[in-house]
């Protein structure tokens, strides 16, 4: 294997330091905390299912990702009672509803419906594809101080349209938006501001893609070669037979790789 070469890395709690947003500084503080960079992609369809997946893994994750629209028998006590798992063992809770409206209407989307969206997760994303617009709607005055906006800079899907000239628009929305936007969906560290955090999907130990254009790489190479924070893994732990098991292996290979990245600065 070739030598990657890189500066050596901040750690987060060092990051954390360099955030003044309060869900960033969670975040950081609790994956010292619990040592993951583990972020589940519940996408279950059942929200018996949801809630157990949330108990059995808790433990294991810094953060969970929720598609509540998937969900066949939703009802406002799901995410009251997965708002008390959270609580209880520790993570933030992230809905990937990828908002892509003008803002009134997404302002509406959040906040209004059945899912009252707002109320509950900590963190939401969206395309800028619709201009500033769409994350000054999402920027709710009221409660600004608790909750946060990743900007989807990169996808994982094979043959999307997110060309590097896209990303670096992205990058710079983050920044010029930063008291709300804490960090990116990507599939490679996308910028060097260490107070932005990198949320990676398409994380698998085996697959290389599914039938549906999804593309996966490993933990290892998330981390190490791409300099993501955080991996995102969904049927990898979904599928398995254990998944507390299994997500407590996502865990050590992704934060032993995070722990080589802040203490030497080549890693082979
Ligand atoms: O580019 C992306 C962005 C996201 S948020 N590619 C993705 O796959 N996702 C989400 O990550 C997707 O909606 C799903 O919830 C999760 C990946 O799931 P997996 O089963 O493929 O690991």
């Amino acid at each position: 294997m070739s030598a990657i070469h890189h500066k050596k890395r901040l750690s987060f709690q060092e990051r954390a330091s360099l955030t003044q947003h309060p869900v960033a500084k969670k975040i950081f503080s609790l994956m010292e905390e619990k040592q993951t960079n583990v972020c589940v992609a519940a996408d279950v369809t059942k929200a018996d299912d949801l809630l157990l997946l949330a108990k059995e893994v808790g433990s294991e994750i810094c953060v969970f990702k929720t598609h509540i629209d998937i969900l066949e028998d939703f009802t406002p006590s799901v995410t009251s009672e997965l708002s008390k798992i959270a609580n209880d063992l520790g993570f933030l809770i992230f809905e990937d509803r990828k908002f892509a409206d003008i803002g009134s209407t997404v302002a509406m989307q959040y906040t209004k419906s059945l899912y009252k969206i707002a109320s509950w997760a900590h963190i939401i994303n969206a395309h800028i594809l619709p201009g500033p617009g769409v994350i000054e709607g999402l920027q709710q005055e009221e409660i600004l101080q608790d909750r946060a906006l990743l900007l989807i800079a990169q996808m994982s899907s094979k043959g999307n349209f997110m060309t590097s000239e896209y990303t670096n628009q992205v990058v710079q929305l983050a920044i010029e938006y930063q008291d709300f936007v804490i960090g990116f969906i990507s599939q490679q560290q996308v910028s060097e501001h260490p107070h932005f955090l990198h949320f990676t999907p398409g994380v698998q130990f085996c697959e290389n893609r599914d039938h549906l254009k999804q593309s996966y790489r490993s933990p290892t190479k998330a981390i190490q070669e791409e300099l993501n924070d955080i991996i995102i893994v969904g049927r990898g732990i979904l599928h398995s037979s254990n998944r507390s098991e299994t997500a407590k292996k996502y865990k050590k290979i992704s934060w032993d790789k995070y722990l080589n990245l802040i203490h030497y600065a080549d890693v082979k």
